[in-house]
């Protein structure tokens, strides 16, 4: 059995992060996903607009998601993977510069494809920020 695991935050599910989980249990027979803790969110400059385990649930009803674990700090990779017998870490393509994965390649493949454009969790928010300030111009009482 061939073990996959990745990383996020996972926030505001979209395509982009269902095409990243598709394709990485493509590689495997099962696949781990360690979610970002709010905590950790925290450490990393983001806040969630779902907590932990509001997140949790919704990566556990995707069908190509096995397990869903804890990621509390940028540290646990390698034991992760000792931890879950990892045979391939997969990421999107924007971390494949990042000193944060490279070195695990000393335990296991590691995998980066191909970040989906043109969706974000960040650039959903702002469009709906944007909508909301537009539709919130339109309603101003005709004088
Ligand atoms: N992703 C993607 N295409 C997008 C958006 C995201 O392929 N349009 C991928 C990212 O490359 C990442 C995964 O989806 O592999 C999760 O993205 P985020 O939830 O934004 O996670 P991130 O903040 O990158 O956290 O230790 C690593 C971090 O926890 C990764």
């Amino acid at each position: 059995m061939k073990r996959i695991l990745t990383y996020g935050t996972f926030d505001l599910l979209h395509y982009g992060h269902i095409r990243i989980l598709k394709r990485a249990k493509e590689l495997g027979d099962y696949l781990v996903v360690a979610l970002s803790t709010d905590e950790f969110n925290a450490i990393k400059g983001k806040t969630a607009y779902h907590n932990y385990e509001t997140r949790k649930k919704m990566l556990e009803a995707i069908r190509y998601v096995d397990l869903v674990i804890p990621e509390n700090n940028w540290e646990q990779k390698v034991q992760d993977i000792k931890d879950y017998k990892i045979d391939v870490v997969v990421m999107g393509s924007d971390w494949a510069d990042s000193d944060k994965f490279d070195y695990l390649k000393e335990y296991c493949d590691v995998v980066f494809l191909e970040r989906t454009p043109g969706v974000s969790t960040t650039q959903i928010k702002s469009d709906l920020q944007l909508q909301e300030a537009v539709s919130g111009v339109d309603q101003v009482p005709q004088t």
